[in-house]
């Protein structure tokens, strides 16, 4: 997802390349299409319950290798699906989706909503943490982060919301709140 700076639309034209490839390949494009994504200013992610798979959902490291990203059964039962973090090399690594900045305004209040569920990343079975740790330890619960990056005020901003849950059930999806 790309949005447009206020002098992005204003030029005389615009091109699209696909290019970067090694000289040594020939390069062969098809269907391409650029949709235009409205404004969604009442729901801020695409794709909240995985219905379109992974769509609009990224590593948080662009490197591929130190997570990967795959669908798993949801917190709707049949036929829901969920997103799983896995194969994470540090605690950092997990989900994340850029939000649509343009929606933004000074002031107003967000409420963030997610179910989280966790696994032993060796024999994929259920697993609790500790609901009263908000540092980040062996035991801490997973947690929400909203990244800001050169803010209008010209620092990037860095707000980490622990999960305030009172209990943790390690065999179902667990309400972020
Ligand atoms: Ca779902």
């Amino acid at each position: 997802m790309h949005s447009l700076s206020a002098n992005g639309y204003q030029t005389d034209y615009t091109k699209i390349y696909f290019d970067g490839a090694p000289t040594s390949l020939n390069v062969i494009v098809d269907d391409v299409t650029v949709k235009h994504l409205p404004q969604q200013c009442n729901n801020l992610i695409e794709n909240p319950s995985f219905e379109q798979g992974s769509a609009f959902w990224l590593q948080t490291d662009e490197n591929k290798d130190r997570v990967k990203l795959s669908l798993y059964p949801g917190a709707g039962g049949e036929g829901d699906f969920a997103l799983r973090a896995h194969a994470r090399d540090h605690r950092w690594r997990g989900i994340m989706q850029k939000l649509d900045t343009r929606c933004f305004v000074p002031g107003e209040e967000l409420t963030i909503t997610a179910k989280f569920k966790l696994l032993n990343a060796t024999d994929g079975q259920g697993l609790g943490c500790d609901v009263n740790d908000q540092r980040s330890t062996d035991d801490n619960c997973p947690h929400v982060m909203i990244k800001g990056r050169t803010c209008s005020l010209g620092n990037d901003i860095y707000w980490r919301f622990w999960n305030t849950n009172s209990e943790w059930d390690k065999d179902s999806f667990n309400d972020f709140r």
